[in-house]
C-alpha cells in the first residue's frame, strides 16, 4: 500500500436494500510536506474520518496537533469551509497489527486518546474504531457503522 500523494477521491460502490449506492472518499495525504492540501477542495463531507498511527506513539502528538488545526479552521460554522458540528466522524486507530497486543492495550489506549485528542469538544457524534489498512480487519466495523449515517441524511 502506497502513501497517499496529493488528493485521492475513491468511489466506492455499495448494495443496500436493492439499491447501488456510490460512497466518495476524499483521502488527504498524511506526510508532512503535503498536509497543506487538506480541504483545499471545497466541499461539505457527509462524514469524516481521522486516521491516528497507533504504532507511534511518539507521534501522537503531533497527530493531535494536526487534528486541531483542522478542527479549528473547519468546526466554527462562520469558518470559511465549515463542517457541520453534527457531522458523524470516525477516528480510526491504524495499523493495528503492527502492535503487540492491542487488544488487552486498547481500553486504556482509547481513554488515553480521548483526553489527549478532546474529539469530544468538537465533532461529537463520533466513534473511535481500532482497524488495520494493511490485513482489513476493522474495516467491516468501519463501513456497517458508516452506511447507516450516510443513509440516513
Ligand atoms: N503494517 C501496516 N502498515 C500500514 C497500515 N496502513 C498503512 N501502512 C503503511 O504505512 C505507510 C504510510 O501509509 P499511510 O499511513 O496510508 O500514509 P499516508 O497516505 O501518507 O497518510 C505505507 O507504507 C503503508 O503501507 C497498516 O494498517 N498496517
Ligand atoms: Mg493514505
Amino acid at each position: 500500500m502506497l502513501p497517499t500523494l496529493g488528493q485521492a477521491l475513491v468511489d466506492c460502490k455499495i448494495e443496500h436494500e436493492g439499491s447501488e449506492k456510490i460512497i466518495k472518499f476524499l483521502d488527504m495525504p498524511g506526510q508532512l510536506k503535503l498536509r497543506y492540501t487538506w480541504m483545499k477542495t471545497i466541499i461539505k463531507p457527509n462524514g469524516l474520518i481521522y486516521m491516528i498511527d497507533l504504532s507511534a506513539p511518539e507521534r501522537f502528538e503531533e497527530a493531535r496537533d494536526e487534528f486541531f488545526k483542522f478542527a479549528e479552521k473547519h468546526f466554527d460554522e462562520n469558518a470559511q469551509d465549515p463542517i457541520p458540528q453534527d457531522t458523524y466522524m470516525q477516528v480510526f486507530l491504524n495499523k493495528i497489527d503492527l502492535v503487540d497486543d492491542f487488544k488487552t492495550k486498547l481500553p486504556n489506549l482509547k481513554k488515553d486518546i480521548l483526553k489527549m485528542f478532546k474529539f469530544d469538544k468538537y465533532w461529537k457524534n463520533f466513534e473511535i474504531i481500532p482497524i488495520s489498512t494493511k490485513t482489513g480487519e476493522g474495516i467491516d466495523v468501519s463501513i456497517k457503522k458508516f452506511i447507516p449515517k450516510l443513509l440516513s441524511l
